[in-house]
């Protein structure tokens, strides 16, 4: 099209459009609050809505039992404590009916609907670079011209189609959940298919199953349902919320799924079998589905093992509650982690198949071969049937976004193209190359993994403060910056490492929709945290966003909001609200009495094969040290480990879960060495009691229960600078062998200029000054470089195969690096792990940081090809019981 024909379309536009400050795409919970916070704000705002009328997916989904699965107390507007007053649920979690009553009753309250145009579906939206307005047409009157378009669409609000051929030549009744009739549909006497077995079955089958001559469910994947338990909304719950309403709304923003449970820290395996059992029974009388997801124990959500222990139990009572063996076990989930994909809350739905006028076809064993006039045929049989409803889902996150289009933004670039590879945000608000664009609980935001009430609420506050702010200081547009965007994927990516959704094929990576980029839409990072990011975006003054304004007016702040892993920013966020002295100031002993207490509550990690303590003569005097074995049958290749702690903390068991975590990982044998500390003992005592231990401990490796024969060194901290000395001393005073070295942030070096000493100075745990501090404690400038204190400093020719890590966020990040590359120059066989995102005491900080697995997956397969094992740990080795999907799911997560 010319310029000419553009300008003149574009006046032709703005001669009919409608004019707002506002568009809202949508008419649910997202688009109703918007519409009042926007007026509220002084926005002149139009709701465009496909339906008759409000409601969003409470509308569109009226099958029999439809109801939300989070409890209704909590799936409400918390904005207007009026509001909250003023309406009663009648049950623990509300029928569609009453939800799409509630939502009447807020657009009635606010007199929302005037400004909703219903029956409007929006076609095509188009940024105008000139006039800085989004263009929007409609199949039904005016197109719309905006300064600022929000898509509150809804996550789960784009049906998929039949994807089944042969539908059209069904002679009988066809339904879809997400578009059941308004008018209700009989069943009674009818021979009915229910295709899918997702909350949207698991919630109609029991009722269908009622009401139908005979019902037959088609199910291509089992889920895990849990029993509603629905009545009123329970006392306990609501006493928590009446005592205290505020705190208890304020627990929910700050929580991980957006409902105020307490963050549980025992571990599965610190619990007894009984003590498992006992919260397993308790979570599953609750019938709630955010408390068996996070109130279980720690691990259950992120840890395979952990996560299996509770798939058992469930797999237990569908098995108690199907009478037929073969039903019961083709219903019982085992391909994916429980919470990995949506599970169900149900009423009754296991028993449902204890009836005799309901069957259950396994499609993984008989596939749908087609739909014909009569009914459906697998590959083995035929079903005759009066009606087909289709429960098989939506085009989740992206699809009623996409479902507008085009939409273009700036340059003429569609989202779709854009989104070609799967969907690009900024915080899940924003695109870049969209400016004045925002989606309400778009993909890249905890949404469809959150309460989404809270999510909502949250997102449409965010958006209206941004724009009234961008308002009141004159600017006219905001969009994301490339960078910021790039930033927020790699993010999600690291948030993605958290959990164990990764690892099912589901509409939350796209899996149920044929031909769909695939990859976890949701953010993972949960609920507060994503909340304080959002927080700090602005405190940053709207770091990663470009606004501009008239007469050439911009501000543009530009960054990555997250650069730290996710765990590791909770756990520094975490440590920076406990406000702790600096460690240096403790003097050694009360850093050493610090250190320890802080230690006690930390679990000491899984159980291995066999812990034994004792001491083997150091030059002057006894040291202790520690074994730990793998369960395996012996001998083990030995390595011989050093502690960390500034060469003044710490002992032979204070980095125990790291030894625990990597003897599983290797199936190797570690000796920790209790070597002797400053200021007491000061350089080189350190150096010389970790030569001495390694000499001694290579010479009876036997007698220690290990393999005889070249020994393997490895260290952390300071201990990876002893480990690092030596094996230089190994080499220089005719040995004993060392096969390999493990140098995880090593102290290699006493100069403190390189960048990483500045750039990571202070914020990260392990600062400058408390560096500075360890050094002065155990070493006179005068001796700092000798090689046994400055192994950069010494010869590094003819050093065993080195494996050295490095995290990005710790002082000593770049003498580590320095040391690896001197070696790797000097000939040795050097592999570095460059950890993005991580600080100091990610690796050993097992249990706490969850994104430190893969470096010490690397560290494992590293130590285990230098003992010359293959890398990766066999089953034997590792005791696992058997081959299962269950196992091949914790392969993949390992
Ligand atoms: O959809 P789903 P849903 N041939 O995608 C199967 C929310 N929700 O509407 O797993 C045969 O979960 C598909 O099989 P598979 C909630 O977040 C909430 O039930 O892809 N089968 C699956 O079994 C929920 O998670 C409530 O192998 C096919 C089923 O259809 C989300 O909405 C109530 C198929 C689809 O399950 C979606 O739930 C309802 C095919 N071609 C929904 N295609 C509340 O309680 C798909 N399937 C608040």
């Amino acid at each position: 099209m010319s310029d000419a024909m553009v300008a003149t379309r574009a006046s032709d536009e703005r001669g009919t459009a409608q004019q707002v400050d506002v568009a809202v795409v949508g008419a649910g919970f997202a688009g109703l609050y918007l519409l009042h916070r926007l007026r509220k704000a002084g926005f002149s705002a139009v709701g465009l809505e496909e339906a008759g009328d409000v409601g969003g997916t409470w509308y569109w989904n009226r099958y029999p039992g439809a109801r939300c699965d989070i409890q209704t107390i909590d799936y409400s507007y918390t904005f207007d404590p009026e509001l909250e007053a003023a309406w009663t649920w009648s049950e623990k979690y509300a029928t569609q009916p009453e939800i799409l009553r509630y939502l009447g009753f807020v657009a009635d309250r606010y007199d929302l609907r005037r400004d909703i145009r219903f029956k409007t579906r929006v076609t095509e939206a188009r940024w105008d670079e000139a006039s800085e307005r989004w263009f929007i047409t409609t199949d039904n009157g005016a197109p719309v011209s905006c300064r600022h378009y929000i898509m509150a669409t809804g996550c789960l609000s784009a049906p998929k189609p039949p994807e089944i051929d042969g539908v059209k030549d069904f002679k009988g009744e066809v339904y879809f959940t997400g578009r059941w009739p308004h008018d209700g549909v009989n069943l009674a006497g009818k021979r009915v298919a229910v295709i899918g077995t997702g909350s949207s079955a698991i919630q109609s089958i029991p009722l269908i199953a009622e009401q139908a001559a005979h019902l037959t469910v088609f199910q291509r994947t089992p889920n895990f349902a849990l029993p509603a338990h629905n009545g009123p909304p329970p006392s306990d719950r609501m006493s928590l919320l009446q005592s205290d309403r505020a705190t208890y709304r304020a627990q929910a923003r700050q929580s991980m799924a957006g409902v105020p449970y307490p963050q549980q820290t025992v571990v599965s395996w610190q619990l007894s079998d009984a003590e498992r059992r006992e919260r397993f029974e308790r979570a599953w009388a609750a019938g709630d589905l955010v408390h068996i997801l996070t109130q279980l124990w720690a691990d259950q959500a992120v840890d395979v093992d952990g996560n299996k222990i509770v798939q058992d139990l469930i797999r237990e009572k569908i098995r108690a509650a199907v009478k037929d063996p073969e039903t019961a076990a083709a219903l019982t989930p085992h391909d994916h982690p429980f919470g990995a994909k949506r599970p169900c809350l149900d009423t009754n739905y296991y028993a449902t198949y204890n009836r005799p006028n309901v069957t259950l076809v396994n499609l993984r064993q008989e596939p749908i071969k087609a739909i014909t006039a009569s009914g459906i045929s697998t590959n083995g049989r035929s079903f005759a049937l009066d009606v087909i409803v289709f429960a098989t889902g939506f085009d989740a996150m992206t699809g009623a976004i996409r479902a507008v289009h085009p939409i273009t933004g700036r340059d003429g670039k569609s989202l779709s193209d854009v989104w070609a590879q799967g969907p690009q945000t900024y915080l899940g608000l924003t695109v870049a190359g969209f400016p004045n664009f925002f989606m309400i609980t778009g993909p890249g935001s905890p949404s469809v993994l959150s309460n989404m009430a809270v999510s909502i609420e949250q997102h449409v506050d965010w958006v209206v403060d941004r724009l009234a702010a961008l308002r009141d200081a004159g600017f006219t547009t905001i969009e994301p910056t490339e960078t910021a965007q790039a930033g927020w994927g790699r993010h999600m990516a690291d948030c993605s490492m958290l959990t164990l959704h990764r690892l099912a094929n589901t509409w939350y990576t796209g899996a149920n929709v044929p031909g769909k980029v695939q990859g976890l839409m949701p953010y993972t990072g949960g609920v507060g945290p994503y909340r304080s990011i959002c927080d700090e975006v602005v405190s940053r003054g709207m770091l990663g966003f470009r606004l501009t304004g008239p007469d050439g007016a911009a501000q543009c702040n530009d960054g990555e909001v997250v650069r730290l892993q996710p765990d590791v920013r909770l756990v520094l966020n975490l440590l920076a609200t406990l406000n702790l002295p600096p460690i240096e100031s403790m003097g050694a002993e009360g850093a050493r009495a610090f250190v320890n207490e802080f230690n006690k509550g930390r679990p000491a990690g899984r159980p291995i094969g066999e812990i034994v303590d004792g001491t083997l003569p150091g030059a002057d005097g006894p040291l202790p040290y520690r074994v730990y074995k793998p369960a395996t049958a012996g001998p083990h290749p030995v390595v011989v480990y050093f502690h960390g702690g500034g060469w003044v903390l710490g002992d032979e068991q204070s980095d125990e879960p790291f030894c625990r975590d990597m003897v599983r990982r290797t199936g190797m044998m570690f000796v920790s060495v209790g070597y002797r500390h400053a200021p007491e003992h000061r350089f080189p005592t350190a150096a010389e009691d970790g030569y001495a231990a390694t000499r001694w401990i290579a010479e009876h490796a036997a007698e220690l229960g290990g393999r005889p024969g070249p020994v393997l060194v490895a260290g952390w901290s300071a201990g990876g600078n002893i480990a690092a000395v030596t094996c230089q001393l190994a080499r220089d005073r005719g040995g004993p062998d060392i096969a390999g070295q493990l140098l995880v942030c090593p102290v290699t070096d006493c100069s403190f200029d390189r960048p990483s000493y500045n750039d990571n100075a202070t914020g990260y745990f392990l600062t400058r000054s408390l560096m500075y501090w360890f050094w002065d404690l155990y070493c006179s400038p005068a001796d700092r470089t000798d090689p046994r204190v400055s192994p950069l400093r010494g010869k590094v020719e003819n050093l065993p195969p080195a494996f050295v890590v490095t995290c990005e966020f710790d002082p000593l990040r770049d003498e580590g690096v320095a040391y690896a590359e001197a070696m790797a120059a000097a000939g040795v066989p050097v592999e570095q792990l460059r950890a993005r995102g991580h600080f100091h005491s990610s690796f050993t900080m097992v249990d706490v940081v969850i994104t430190g697995v893969s470096g010490r997956v690397q560290m494992a397969g590293a130590l285990r090809r230098f003992a010359g094992l293959p890398p990766e740990i066999s089953r034997g080795e590792s005791n696992q019981e058997h081959d299962s999907p269950g196992r091949r799911i914790a392969a993949a997560a390992s």
